[in-house]
């Protein structure tokens, strides 16, 4: 049982309010959360959700949580996701469940953006966590290539013995780096490379970082 994920949850829940477009995440704490905003819904809360994954759509779906998509919101009031790993500059690294195109597309247009976490997620350096990154399918060994003289190792993510696939169509990479010390400036770096599609370093974009840990809540802030 992942108390303290679902302890931060739940709290990150009551952020939400009436009449909000909210960007539902993905992973295990994100699960608590769509669990306690489908009894918000229930009680009659009025939102509707923008999910990050294929995973999400469907367990948004089956708790009652209205969705839509961008063809007919034109902003988002909160996103809500977790992460696999929060700097002390509250940068994250994120992708472990392989949603990362969609969760950035999707935090980086929320007004605010609230992540999170239980403790484990909480280090000194990004990079101990394997970066995810996704890449275009065709010469995908030419891209993992180039990605590695940036001083990593990148494997091509299996599921079931074949290529894991995004919802997106895409392959993706998970990268050791050991230590990232300079995120930004990797992220960058990366991105340029022809073939990479994005990265899961989410650079300067978290507004709170909500850390479940003792049966408590932190909340961290920039
Ligand atoms: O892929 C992601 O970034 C997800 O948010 C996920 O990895 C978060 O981790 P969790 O499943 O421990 O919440």
């Amino acid at each position: 049982m992942d108390t303290n994920k679902k302890l931060v949850a739940e709290k990150a829940v009551e952020e939400i309010k009436d009449g909000m477009t909210v960007g539902l995440g993905s992973g295990s704490t994100v699960y608590w959360m769509l669990q306690a905003l489908g009894e918000r819904v229930k009680d009659g809360l009025e939102i509707v959700g923008i999910p990050t994954s294929q995973k999400t759509e469907k367990l948004a779906k089956e708790l009652g949580i209205p969705l839509a998509d961008f063809s007919s919101v034109d902003g988002i009031d909160l996103a809500i996701d977790g992460a696999d790993e929060v700097d002390p500059h509250l940068n994250l690294l994120k992708g472990g469940g392989g949603s990362l195109v969609r969760e950035k597309i999707v935090d980086i247009l929320a007004k605010r953006l609230i992540i999170i976490v239980d403790e484990t997620k909480v280090v000194d350096y990004l990079g101990t966590f394997p970066l995810p990154v996704e890449v275009v399918p065709f010469g995908w060994e030419t891209t993992s290539k180039r990605i590695a003289e940036y001083g990593c190792l990148p494997r091509r993510r299996e599921q079931n013995g074949e290529a894991f696939i995004s919802d997106n169509g895409n392959y993706i990479l998970d990268c050791d780096f050991e230590s990232i010390e300079k995120p930004a400036e990797l992220h960058e770096n990366l991105k340029m490379l022809v073939g990479v599609v994005e990265t899961g370093l989410f650079i300067n974009m978290a507004d709170v970082v909500m850390v479940g840990h003792a049966g408590m809540v932190d909340v961290l802030t920039k």
